[in-house]
């Protein structure tokens, strides 16, 4: 049996996935709301085909509590937050959740870890435990999740993963549980290979990100078309630059690369750049609709509307959203509280003159700031004919529609 501890992005979908391919599971989660929830036959998240999949999982047998069970095998996904200060994550909800396991864990179980930690986590925070619970019995492993939110499912079965242990036997054998689902290759190695690699592939993307908001703030001053310059460089068979866009959120890609320039300081310098010009694309973006307003004698900011709130398309998910950082920016300028927002994935009240349907915000707006390219506004384009229009996705093509 495998016991599963955090129901939360990744955990729950990697529970279902394997109480669905006939792995014993029991998902476990300190939260009682949420455990009620998941009891009362609800998921807690939205996600393509989730609702499907814990369907099938219940009918296998899925069990879900707040206690930690007495099992060989358990799979730690608890969140591992973030101090945008420090630069640090605080690892104490992994600490805590594995000092939990060894207090209760039969002889020779293993405790594989799927949160995102900073490399050399498992050493520094981790296998100290061990010792103090007297546990040197228990094995620990490392695999660390690739999924991406708005396609997870179907990157859970074909994505390629890696797991990192101390010895072949217990990566193999762990391997056998993840191949139960997983379709992709599993690679075995060591644990700190197995944190570095996770690290270093957002980071990858991080930067490769940076160039293209870079790119986009060199044409911007030259009035060219960055996107059909990336579109025409892509041609090239060794060329693929990604999208421009107004900054990088999430929990994964705006926060992993800040491990490696705070672990090796005057080492990490291209990915240092990266961040800072990630980073400042909200900014940018505050430039432009400043810059288009002037231009167009616009003087009334409470007819700015932003659409989109999450940090990606077609996700429920704000961490770390560029239009959250933007509308911090305002606050600090005194007027935060001023432009309308909207977003039809977070139905409840999270900031200012929120919107809850596309009809009331395009009402109460004379500028459009596309911030997320939801299906949503994708489908009903057109009826933003009429408005200013600041798209920072590149997904509108009505005629005179600004661009980042
Ligand atoms: N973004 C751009 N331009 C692009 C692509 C993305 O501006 O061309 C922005 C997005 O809008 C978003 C941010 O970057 O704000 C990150 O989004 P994403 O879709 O690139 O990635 P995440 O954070 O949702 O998921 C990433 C993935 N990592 C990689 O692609 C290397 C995923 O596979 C990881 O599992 C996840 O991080 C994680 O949990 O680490």
């Amino acid at each position: 049996m495998v016991n599963v501890i955090g129901l939360g992005y990744i955990g729950l979908p990697t529970a279902l996935m394997l109480a669905a391919h006939g792995v014993e599971v029991v998902g476990t989660d300190y939260n009682p709301s949420l455990v009620d929830t998941l009891r009362s036959g609800r998921t807690t998240f939205q996600e393509e085909g989730l609702e499907e999949l814990f369907a099938q999982a219940v009918a296998a047998g899925i069990t879900f509590t707040t206690e930690y069970c007495v099992t060989d095998t358990y799979i730690v996904s608890v969140p591992t937050p973030y101090d945008p200060d420090s630069k640090k994550i605080d690892p104490k909800y992994v600490v805590s959740a594995v000092s939990t396991v060894l207090g209760i864990c039969p002889k020779g179980a293993t405790v594989v870890v799927e949160s995102t930690v900073s490399p050399g986590t498992m050493d520094k925070f981790l296998r100290p435990l061990l010792a103090q619970f007297g546990r040197e019995d228990v094995q620990l492993a490392h695999a660390p999740e690739r999924i991406i939110p708005g396609n997870m499912l179907y990157e859970l079965r074909c994505n390629n993963r890696t797991i990192g242990a101390d010895s072949p036997e217990v990566a193999a054998r762990i391997r056998d549980i993840y191949a139960s689902f997983c379709q992709g290759e599993i690679v075995l190695t060591d644990i700190r290979t197995a944190e570095m690699t996770k690290v270093v592939e957002n980071t990858f993307r991080d930067i490769n990100i940076a160039y293209a908001n870079e790119l986009a703030k060199i044409c911007r001053a030259d009035g060219m078309d960055v996107y059909e310059i990336i579109r025409i460089a892509n041609k090239h068979p060794r060329v693929n630059i990604l999208q421009p866009g107004p900054g990088v959120g999430g929990h994964c890609i705006s926060v992993d690369p800040w491990f490696l320039v705070g672990d090796y300081p005057g080492l990490a310098n291209i990915i240092l750049a990266a961040r800072k010009i990630n980073d400042s694309m909200p900014e940018f973006v505050l430039e432009r609709v400043h810059s288009i307003m002037r231009e167009l004698g616009m003087k009334d900011v409470s007819r700015v509307g932003f659409y989109g709130l999450t940090y990606k398309e077609n996700v429920d998910d704000v961490r770390s959203s560029p239009t959250l950082q933007m509308l911090e920016s305002m606050e600090r300028h005194l007027c935060g509280d001023l432009v309308q927002v909207y977003d039809p994935y977070i139905t409840y009240d999270m900031v200012a003159n929120q919107h809850h349907s596309l009809d009331s915000f395009l009402e109460a707006v004379d500028l459009v700031v596309l911030l997320v390219g939801h299906d949503e506004i994708r489908q009903n384009m057109h009826r933003l004919s009429g408005k200013v229009i600041l798209d920072t996705r590149n997904i509108c093509s009505l005629p005179g529609t600004y661009k980042l």
